[in-house]
């Protein structure tokens, strides 16, 4: 963790501020309140059936914080739903590359 857990607890925050901001921007998904939630579009590269959708799809849920995970074989993405306290677009990235795929 690079930074210190503060805001969390203090209702005018900054970081609270974008919290509220993003659980109004995401769609009616199944978290549970009170975490920090983010959802994020990742372009992934040499998906050609739906084996590689799954290889992708369960690559990303396998990754701590993920919550979901939609890989799109047409359009060759993968919007995934993530704690963001726990994970990042570079982990996310980083776990479809190790699945064998490539992002952009
Ligand atoms: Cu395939």
């Amino acid at each position: 963790m690079q930074h210190a857990h503060t805001g969390l607890y203090q209702p005018m925050s900054y970081e609270l501020t974008m919290w509220t901001m993003r659980m109004a921007h995401r769609n009616a998904s199944s978290s549970e309140e009170g975490i920090p939630v983010a959802t994020a579009t990742i372009m992934v590269k040499g998906m050609t059936c739906s084996g590689c959708v799954n290889s992708v799809t369960k690559a990303l849920k396998g990754v701590k914080g993920v919550q979901e995970a939609n890989v799109d074989l047409q359009a060759q993405t993968a919007t995934v739903t993530f704690d963001e306290s726990q994970t990042s677009v570079a982990q996310l990235k980083q776990a479809i590359e190790e699945a064998g795929y490539d992002t952009e």
